[in-house]
């Protein structure tokens, strides 16, 4: 047992470590498999294996065979190696959370009509689930979806939508939103898929007004900004997080396309100059593809994303089109 430590136990934020149950002492809990009966040899195994990812002061919490031929492992470990967390920037969703009600007012007030939001799992894609917590009525982990909001005309196309159906649609609806699902990502169809959906935005002249959110477990928001979108949320997210960007973003951009004042910037941050008439072309940020780490924080994201060997990625595979 060790000592019970006297006094607040100070943080070090230059030299972060997992905390156990003193301060700085690294300690985790892992957890794995091996394809072996549990055994004296089989312990032994995982602890060199948890040796090698550079752990000491491990000790097996468990050992249990799941299944013929498996064993299972909880093992606690100290990890020697800390991180600074006051080095630490990350690329986020600019956008506070607010509640349904709140946007909904702030549509009513201060846009006037419906915002047009049309959300589908595109490609080959049939995992809907996402894309409904996000949409349905219902909502997800107690968070009411879209369709649920007066103010927004939130239209859940479904799965296997076709990316030049969504522009099509997003054309004839003068969408405002468009919010793809991506889960499969085998043979990176998502980035294929996503990045597809772009050009087409772009060759449809859609990149000014329209708002491009994706989602899905493996999608971040480096990776959508990296795809040419304007947002990525993943695993957790919740209709109000989109819904709070999708309205923040719609006032930021109406205030530098039409110089109309955004009622929701915040009062120490200047107003955006209206855009001239043609934009001047700029990259979005480099970043790590997947990875929450970055070494910059956008403020404001100009549209502009795809890199030139983006766009020699190939078509999407895509399901028949219905008669
Ligand atoms: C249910 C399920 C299915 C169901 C789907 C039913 C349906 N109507 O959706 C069925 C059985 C059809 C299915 C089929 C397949 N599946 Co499947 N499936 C799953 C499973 C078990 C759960 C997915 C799920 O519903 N998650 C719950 C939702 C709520 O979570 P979520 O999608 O992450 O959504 C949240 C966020 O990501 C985010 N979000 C998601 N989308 C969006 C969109 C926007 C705009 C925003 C803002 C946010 C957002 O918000 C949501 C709420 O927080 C997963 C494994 C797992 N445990 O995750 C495998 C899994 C996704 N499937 C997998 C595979 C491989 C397949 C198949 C290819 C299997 C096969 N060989 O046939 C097929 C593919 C079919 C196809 N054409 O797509 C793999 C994918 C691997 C990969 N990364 O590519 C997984 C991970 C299983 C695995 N471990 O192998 N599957």
């Amino acid at each position: 047992m060790s000592e019970t430590p006297k006094g607040p136990q100070k943080v070090d934020l230059k030299r972060l470590k997992p905390y156990g149950d003193i301060m700085g002492d690294g300690t985790i809990q892992i957890c794995f498999t091996l394809p072996v009966e549990a055994s004296a040899e089989a312990r032994e195994a995982a602890v060199q294996l948890v040796q090698k990812m550079g752990l000491d002061q491990i000790k097996v919490a468990t050992m249990e065979n799941v299944g013929r031929g498996f064993s299972m492992f909880v093992i606690y470990a100290n990890v020697k190696v800390p991180v600074d967390f006051t080095k630490i920037e990350v690329v986020k969703v600019e956008a506070k959370t607010r509640a349904r009600d709140e946007l909904d007012e702030v549509i009513k007030t201060h846009i006037g009509r419906k915002l047009v939001v049309l959300g589908a799992c595109t490609g080959y894609d049939a995992h809907t689930v996402g894309i409904d917590a996000i949409m349905n009525m219902k909502g997800f982990a107690g968070d009411y979806g879209l369709e649920r909001y007066q103010w927004l005309d939130a239209r859940n196309l479904g799965a296997q939508v076709l990316n030049e159906e969504l522009i099509k649609l997003a054309v004839s609806e003068k969408a405002d939103a468009i919010l793809v699902s991506k889960v499969v990502t085998q043979h990176n169809i998502h980035i294929r898929d996503l990045k597809d959906l772009i050009t087409r935005a772009k060759k449809a002249g859609l990149m000014d007004r329209l708002i491009f959110v994706a989602g899905g477990p493996r999608v971040t928001h480096p990776l959508a900004l990296e795809c040419g979108f304007d947002a990525g949320f993943g695993v957790g997210t919740k209709p109000s997080d989109v819904a709070s960007y999708i309205v923040e973003e719609f006032l930021r951009r109406r205030e530098r396309l039409d110089g109309i004042p955004n009622p929701l910037r915040p009062t120490d941050e200047p107003a955006r100059a209206k855009a001239p008439a043609k934009p001047t072309k700029k990259s979005a940020p480099k970043t790590k593809r997947g990875s929450a780490g970055s070494k910059l924080v956008v403020k404001f994201r100009p549209k502009k994303a795809m890199t030139t060997g983006a766009r020699a990625r190939k078509a999407s595979p895509r399901r028949k089109a219905k008669k």
